[in-house]
């Protein structure tokens, strides 16, 4: 018998889709700089004119998992890396949004069998969605590591599974 874990050695092949919702850019962009970021430190190009990371961009979150369903069907990435930024003060749609995104992207990883990082933030204030996109912690970095972790998982088990 075996036990299966992606590492973050073999990067240099792997694919990745970005799809990253424009609204409430001041923090999507915080997100993005530091998903970037990760990517490079293992070793991985993150510039879109290189071979290794495309990029999509939408008009918000609602529209994210349309796009990465998409994506996930071309069978061409190892990963795709969902980023938006949902915030409750400003608007009722908060909660149709949030729910909508949550579940689409969801239901794109299960249905596609792809690996689907969910780096949606959704927060009470702008305060607390900038905490976590830069002024304490990126959580940008950590959608990168999860998306290194489960491409390099998937392509373990599909060369193990046939
Ligand atoms: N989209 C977001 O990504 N974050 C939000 O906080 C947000 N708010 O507050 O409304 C938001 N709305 C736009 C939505 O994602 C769609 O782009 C729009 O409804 C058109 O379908």
């Amino acid at each position: 018998m075996a036990v299966f874990e992606g590492n973050f050695i073999q990067t240099e092949s792997l694919r990745f889709a970005m799809v990253i919702g424009r609204f409430n850019d001041l923090v999507v962009l915080k997100l993005l700089e530091g998903c970037k970021d990760c990517l490079k430190r293992h070793g991985i190009d993150p510039e879109p004119d290189g071979t290794q990371v495309d990029y999509v961009w939408v008009p918000g979150s609602f529209e994210i998992p349309t796009v990465a369903r998409q994506l996930a069907l071309a069978q061409k990435y190892d990963a795709i890396i969902c980023l938006g930024a949902v915030i409750k003060g400003q608007t009722p749609h908060f909660d149709y949004v949030s729910a909508e995104v949550s579940k689409g992207i969801a239901a794109v990883g299960f249905q596609t069998g792809v690996p689907v990082i969910f780096g949606v933030l959704t927060t009470d204030t702008m305060q607390q969605a900038l905490e976590r996109a830069g002024i304490k912690s990126n959580h940008g970095w950590e959608y990168a590591m999860n998306a290194i972790e489960m491409a390099s998982l998937m392509r373990q088990l599909r060369s193990h599974l046939g």
